[in-house]
């Protein structure tokens, strides 16, 4: 009797035992398959989150873009600007006439051709700082009054050697 309990003792342990290793068999068979799974979908999530989010980001622009106004009104501000590319030398500007309207705002890009220049117009407060040979200068204004102004170079005597030009605004 007693070694037929030992006996059923030890056939319980070693079912037990058995048993806590298909368990840990399954844990582990488990885990490998959920870290696969996990593995699988983590490559496919991104792309499939990828386009939504851009989506979303196209969608949001557009409405950004329709939706408030100013963004126009900045677009058609900069188209607005009259750009004029103008040579400074060694006594002239090219062009040395400049039309625009009346209110139009005016972009002067002046390239000094030969050594320094500048660019002023009086009646309208256009100052453009000297300019090096080489170098390009810029400056903006709004043609707010009606008439024809001299735009000259006051660097030592150039605007008396003749470099002056006209601004018309008509
Ligand atoms: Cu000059």
């Amino acid at each position: 009797m007693v070694l037929c309990k030992t006996g059923g003792d030890d056939m319980e342990s070693k079912s037990q035992t058995n048993t806590i290793m298909i368990i840990g068999i399954v844990i582990v068979a488990v885990v490998v398959v959920l870290g696969a799974l996990a593995f699988r979908n983590n490559s496919p999530t991104p792309t499939i989150s990828n386009p939504t989010s851009t989506t979303q980001n196209q969608i949001a622009e557009s409405t950004l873009a329709v939706s408030p106004e100013p963004t126009q009104a900045d677009v058609t501000l900069t188209e607005e600007i009259q750009t004029v590319n103008l040579e400074a030398g060694s006594f002239y500007y090219k062009p040395n006439v400049i039309t625009v309207k009346k209110g139009q705002k005016v972009r002067i890009v002046m390239k000094a051709a030969d050594q320094m220049h500048n660019f002023n117009i009086d009646e309208l407060g256009v100052k453009l700082p000297i300019v090096k040979s080489g170098n390009t200068g810029t400056v903006e204004f709004t043609a707010d009054k009606l008439g024809t102004f001299e735009y000259y170079c006051s660097v030592v005597q150039h605007r008396a050697n003749g470099q002056v030009g006209k601004l018309i605004v008509q």
